[in-house]
């Protein structure tokens, strides 16, 4: 792993939180994109090395709606970025990790994503994701 890409935190609300994460940070959110495929809504910030991306739900039956409803809001997952998405996914695999997906997939910000089901991460969701260079 190359290191820690970004932090995702589900919120409520992508027009309340990204004004009160745009004065905590003290940097405009530098992006906002829908994933379809996710039923999310993200909003980027660049923090030095690293990101924060908040997450709002689309669809009542997407995973961030599912998590506000369990847990409220905060941090949902940690991104890794990664040099080869596929080798580290058979890596992981090998390992016991639950790989949540056969084949890498697009997701916000450019990247190459796929993710570890918290069970076999001591609860924390985790998310690899590789750059895509077009
Ligand atoms: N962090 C830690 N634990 C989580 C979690 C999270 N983000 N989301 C769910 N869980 C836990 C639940 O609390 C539950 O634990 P218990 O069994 O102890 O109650 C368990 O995982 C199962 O949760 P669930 O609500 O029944 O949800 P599902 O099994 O339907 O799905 C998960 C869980 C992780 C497999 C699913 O959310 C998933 O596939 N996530 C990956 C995709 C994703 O999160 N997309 C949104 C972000 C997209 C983006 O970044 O662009």
């Amino acid at each position: 792993m190359l290191k820690i890409e970004h932090l995702g935190i589900a919120v409520k609300s992508l027009s309340d939180s990204i004004p009160l994460f745009e004065q905590l940070l003290n940097t405009p959110c530098y992006k906002q994109e829908a994933v379809e495929h996710e039923g999310v809504e993200t909003a980027f910030f660049a923090t030095g090395e690293n990101k924060i991306e908040l997450l709002q739900a689309n669809k009542p039956d997407s995973a961030i709606a599912k998590f506000l409803e369990k847990k409220g809001e905060g941090i949902h997952h940690v991104a890794f970025e990664v040099e080869n998405i596929e080798a580290e996914m058979k890596r992981l695999t090998v390992l016991g990790f639950e790989v949540l997906q056969e084949k890498p997939k697009r997701g916000a910000d450019n990247k190459l994503i796929c993710f570890l089901h918290p069970k076999t991460t001591n609860g924390m969701l985790i998310e690899l994701c590789q750059e895509i260079v077009e």
